[in-house]
């Protein structure tokens, strides 16, 4: 990489063409990021479509990018007391670039990951299993973050992305939960209660999620023989 770049120095400017020549790094870095995005998404719906033409049912429900805010990038670097520097983002943010993927059941996240990495360009950089491991608050998804080529006019670029594969149980439990976290009007005397309630709804989808598991997989073994065989 060349020269690191400060946000600060970038904000600093006084004058819209000299914020635009500073800050052009760090939109390249971004564009690159949202390739990698369009990279795994694109890996993603081909791993969907072939298993669906070979098994006739789709591993995967929905998938939902997003790449990290400016704001939100400076927040985390400060609260994790890392310089603030563009240098500093690529190393240190492994979340920049997010890609989510809502599976129907557990264990296609497991088949997901396995085809994920098994493609020669793609290296597994960090795994978060907070499904065999869930939060103490209760939740639930596997995390990895993995390191994908971007071929661009200057060259490939290695770009990390955070993939999260949760089933639709866990989706719906991680959004409501996202949801109230941000609601303020919350006094601590409730937030235990609502911790607590939260928890036990976590519970409630794990069950929901490996007993949806076990009825399919009792149709799979009493079926035509035309599903997976994983
Ligand atoms: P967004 O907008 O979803 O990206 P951090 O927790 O950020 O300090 P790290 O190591 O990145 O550090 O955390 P982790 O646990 O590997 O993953 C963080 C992301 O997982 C979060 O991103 C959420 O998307 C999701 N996540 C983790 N824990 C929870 C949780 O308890 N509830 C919910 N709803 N989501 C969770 P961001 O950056 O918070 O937000």
């Amino acid at each position: 990489m060349s020269e690191d770049v400060s946000f600060k120095d970038i904000l600093m400017s006084d004058h819209p063409d000299e914020l635009m020549r500073k800050a052009a790094p760090f939109l390249n870095l971004m564009m690159k990021y949202e390739c990698a995005i369009m990279e795994v998404e694109t890996k993603f719906n081909v791993i969907n479509n072939e298993f669906s033409t070979n098994h006739n049912r789709n591993p995967i429900e929905s998938i939902k990018t997003r790449l990290k805010e400016p704001l939100s990038i400076i927040e985390k670097m400060k609260r994790k007391g890392f310089p603030i520097t563009m240098e500093s983002m690529e190393e240190n943010l492994f979340d920049i670039a997010g890609i989510r993927v809502i599976c129907p059941f557990i264990d296609d996240i497991y088949i997901l990951k396995k085809m994920l990495l098994s493609q020669d360009d793609i290296k597994l950089i960090q795994e978060k299993d907070y499904i065999k491991n869930p939060k103490e608050n209760g939740y639930r998804s596997l995390h990895i973050i993995i390191e994908v080529p971007v071929f661009l006019s200057s060259g490939k670029s290695n770009m990390k992305a955070e993939v999260q594969l949760r089933t639709m149980a866990m989706d719906f439990w991680a959004s409501l939960e996202h949801k109230l976290k941000y609601k303020k009007n919350i006094d601590s005397a409730n937030a235990e209660s609502i911790a607590q309630r939260l928890k036990a709804c976590a519970v409630l989808s794990s069950d929901l999620d490996i007993r949806m598991q076990e009825i399919r997989n009792d149709i799979d073994s009493k079926g035509s023989g035309n599903d997976e065989d994983e």
